[in-house]
């Protein structure tokens, strides 16, 4: 079978997503886009964990802010199949700012601000397949259709 490469990516439902008891809108709003789930779990980022993952923003001015955001409660990480997976991820989540975010995206919608946002979304495939893996082993990710 032919493995495609530009379907996959990781969201993260981050700790103000939880807090606010919306993981069940956000996880239709993605299932209704035709994401499908292929890995999912509730997990409290250390903080080691949470400044490896986000280790390319090392040394930006909201690092420490978003280690503390990310560290504040638990987060779901999803796995996510489709085809574009990545881009059409990101269109649904809208900009990183709610503020400049289109009508009708997850963080329009449900975001506070430009740091508590709601979700993650990985911004490139090579990105999705490493994100991935900081949080799924490779016999978490099921294919809904089994294999
Ligand atoms: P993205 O989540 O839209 O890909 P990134 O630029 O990769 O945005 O930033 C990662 C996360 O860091 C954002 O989702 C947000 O939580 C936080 N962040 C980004 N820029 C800022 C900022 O200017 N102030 C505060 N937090 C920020
Ligand atoms: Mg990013």
């Amino acid at each position: 079978m032919e493995r495609k490469l530009n379907n996959k990516t990781l969201a993260i439902l981050k700790p103000d997503c939880v807090k606010k008891n919306l993981i069940g809108k956000v996880v239709t709003l993605i299932q209704n886009a035709g994401f499908k789930v292929s890995a999912m779990k509730m997990v409290k980022l250390t903080s080691d964990a949470a400044k490896g993952f986000y280790a390319i923003h090392n040394g930006k001015p909201f690092f420490n802010d978003l280690i503390t955001y990310m560290t504040s409660g638990p987060c779901v990480p999803i796995a996510l199949e489709k085809d574009n997976a990545v881009e059409d991820f990101r269109k649904l989540i809208g900009a990183t700012d709610p503020a400049k975010a289109a009508e009708g995206t997850i963080r329009k919608l449900y975001a506070d601000s430009i740091q508590e946002n709601i979700v993650h979304g990985s911004d490139s495939d090579e990105n999705a397949a490493i994100e991935i893996s900081h949080f799924f082993s490779r016999k978490e990710i099921l294919d809904i259709n089994g294999f």
